[in-house]
């Protein structure tokens, strides 16, 4: 994997002095970039909409992962990674109760793998590291829509590779669909719904991906382009915001208050106002924000605030936590575009259990949890029932931002120790860890035992995931021992 990763991108280590003094330079700017205005602004670009082909109650997808090139920069032909395209994938689109049937054909020139996040479905279909598959083959997953409505998405999870593979365009969104009746909310995908994919690259001097100088990129990227614009001709506008970086948490903000609708896992009980949120990588959020004609708006990434909770401004630099950038230029709408109605509240129930049988906690320090680094043949923790679980996850380090995700399964917040995050409400499946924190999560886990696959639990800023920052749980019946399938090529 180490060679061919070293012949993807050719030059990149030649010119990579030169990048990382321009990186550098562009990194240490705390001022936004001009972006309305400049010569260089392009019409967002709308990922399409892949509704795949339904049969009965069974919809069915085929993803090609590939090479490619891509005008991330205009007038700059970048070599990338996608899904039926050189760069990122089609919004594919499914409705709860749906049976999902997915080809994913490996087209790359390394082994990779496609994980479901947010999803909850069987340990075989979750996309783990052990279902890794070589260039050449597919691999087929299917399984059971059964979960509410929800903006998630998908990207690769290759053992100690997932940060390059995303980092080159691996990921798309998710559409999930249900039959939740929402008064007010948009709901016509392009034109007032609106996906919003962030991201970010550092660029050799002929405009390639750098992957010699480290992940918090210098270049952010919205859908895959600089300085994109968008010309709303509604008043009110949904964001599905995906932070898809691969390590850069963004708090935004549009100058204006907005609504926040739904968190990772789906919409919250009523919409609430705020002026920024914190979007850890691999997070989303569903905002809505309604527009006056004659003033535009722009989604900016503000700084972190607080230092995220780290000690000190330098410390912040290093994870990009000072830095600010601008979006998404969006253009007013016409005088003629119509009011939109009150937006409904009270349309799902948040119930969150208020108890739970089994406690488990997490200490993530350095590259690992509670003391080890990620081992394929190794069973962190086993799930041998269906209620809900409470874990208690620290980040013990002071000076390093963690976050973690859990796969197959949905939490709510219910305390945060020694450390404040801002947005606690809702169901998430991805949440920042600040500096000496503790965060107190009421997990629900998909039930679907099958001792011989496991799930994932990891901090997803990817590098981190890659260096080990990552344990595996098992789902089984009651009483049943793991018997964990290892891959071939595990060391
Ligand atoms: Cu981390």
């Amino acid at each position: 994997m180490t060679m061919s990763r070293r012949t993807f991108f050719k030059g990149a280590v030649v010119t990579a002095v030169a990048a990382a003094t321009a990186s550098a330079a562009a990194a240490c700017s705390d001022q936004p970039t001009p972006l309305g205005s400049d010569a260089d602004a392009r019409p967002l670009r709308i990922p399409p909409l892949e509704e795949g082909t339904l049969e009965g109650n069974v919809r069915r997808f085929e993803l090609t992962a590939q090479e490619g090139e891509f005008e991330m920069i205009p007038g700059t032909m970048t070599k990338t990674w996608g899904f039926n395209g050189p760069y990122q994938g089609p919004t594919l689109y499914m409705r709860r109760g749906e049976h999902i049937e997915m080809t994913v054909r490996n087209e790359l020139p390394e082994p990779t793998v496609v994980h479901w996040h947010g999803m909850h479905l069987p340990a075989a279909a979750d996309g783990g590291p052990a279902l890794m598959f070589p260039p050449g083959e597919s691999w087929s997953p299917s399984w059971t829509v059964d979960q509410p409505a929800a903006t998630c998405w998908y990207h690769p999870h290759p053992h100690q590779a997932s940060a390059v593979h995303a980092y080159r365009g691996l990921a798309g969104g998710i559409v999930l669909d249900d039959d939740t009746s929402y008064t007010g909310l948009p709901t016509e995908y392009g034109v007032d719904d609106i996906p919003v994919i962030i991201t970010d690259a550092n660029f050799t001097e002929d405009g390639q991906l750098d992957e010699e100088n480290g992940w918090v990129g210098s270049t952010v990227l919205v859908n895959g382009m600089t300085k994109p614009r968008f010309e709303a001709s509604t008043r009110r506008l949904r964001l599905r915001v995906l932070n898809g970086a691969t390590m850069r948490f963004h708090h935004l903000s549009l100058g204006v208050p907005f609504m926040v609708v739904a968190t990772d896992q789906g919409y919250l009980e009523a919409p609430v106002e705020v002026d920024g949120i914190l979007l850890s990588a691999g997070e989303r959020v569903e905002i809505v924000v309604d527009l006056k004609p004659g003033k535009d708006l722009v989604l900016r990434s503000n700084g972190v605030p607080d230092l995220g909770g780290l000690p000190d401004r330098d410390t912040a630099k290093t994870f990009g936590l000072t830095d600010k950038f601008d979006l998404l230029h969006i253009a007013a709408p016409p005088e003629t575009a119509p009011e939109p109605e009150a937006l409904a509240e009270g349309v799902v129930a948040f119930d969150v259990p208020a108890s739970a049988s089994k406690e488990r906690e997490f200490r993530m320090k350095d590259m690992e949890i509670n003391g080890k680094t990620m081992d394929m043949a190794r069973v962190d923790e086993v799930v041998d029932h269906k209620g809900p679980e409470i874990w208690h996850v620290t980040n013990d380090n002071d000076d390093m931002m963690h976050n973690f995700h859990v796969h197959n399964a949905r939490f709510a917040v219910i305390g945060v120790d020694n450390g404040d995050l801002e947005f606690t409400t809702g169901w998430h499946d991805t949440i920042t860890v600040p500096p000496l924190a503790t965060v107190h999560l009421m997990v629900e886990i998909g039930y679907y035992p099958d001792p011989t696959l496991a799930y994932m639990y990891h901090c997803h800023m990817l590098n981190h995931e890659d260096k080990g920052m990552m344990g595996q749980f098992v789902v089984v019946e009651p009483g049943q021992e793991p018997d964990l399938f290892v891959p071939g090529w595990h060391e």
